[in-house]
């Protein structure tokens, strides 16, 4: 039986006061996931391997009945013309949804089903953004500051990343003159 408690979100920073574990995730952790892989190693090598991504999940047990939550910040950043983003996953078991909570900053929600039908939702803080069970999604940051969003989703959800890093979403979110546009991943199958 779990104690009830609360933790403090810091809705500038993302910040959850009292998470033991922060998962970071660097340039080099992306290797699979961007388009352009030679400039992506072109600015480990010139930049020293920058952040891309934090992620302060909350300490819950996996497991059935539980509500997993965390806050995700979306350094602002590309590689070539790709922003930063999140690696992207299926939840394992497929039928498990989740809820984004916009906080601070621009980004975008991509999602997409197993047939490769790809669909994008703006987010600005208080966007609260809805992932569908069955949809893959990945977040992006379109803006220049930190892009920061909540998350709460079903503690035995688990999380596929392997079809994603296998073949990348359908389609790229790229900046085409400052716009954020989507463009067919000439990788994806
Ligand atoms: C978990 C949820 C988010 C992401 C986080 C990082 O189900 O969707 O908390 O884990 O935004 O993204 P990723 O794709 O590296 O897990
Ligand atoms: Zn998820």
């Amino acid at each position: 039986m779990i104690e009830p408690f609360a933790t403090q979100v810091n809705f500038g920073t993302g910040v959850i006061d009292s998470v033991p574990h922060i998962i970071t995730r660097r340039l080099s952790d992306m290797r699979r996931m961007y388009a352009d892989p030679h400039t992506l190693e072109a600015q480990i090598a010139a930049h020293g391997d920058p952040l891309v991504y934090e992620v302060y999940p909350v300490e819950l047990p996996e497991e059935a009945g539980q509500i997993l939550h965390c806050t995700t910040i979306i350094y602002p950043g590309r590689v070539n013309d790709e922003y930063y983003m999140t690696k992207g996953h299926f939840h394992s078991k497929r039928d498990c949804g989740e809820v984004y909570l916009g906080l601070s900053g621009t980004g975008m929600l991509l999602l997409q089903l197993e047939d490769g039908t790809v669909r994008a939702v703006p987010m600005t803080p208080g966007t609260s953004a809805y992932v569908p069970p069955y949809w893959a999604h990945r977040t992006v940051n379109t803006g220049n500051e930190p892009f920061i969003f909540f998350a709460a989703w079903p503690g035995d959800a688990g999380h596929d990343y392997g079809t994603i890093e296998q073949t990348g979403f359908a389609q790229l979110l790229v900046d085409r003159g400052g716009v954020p546009t989507l463009v067919p991943n000439p990788r994806y199958p």
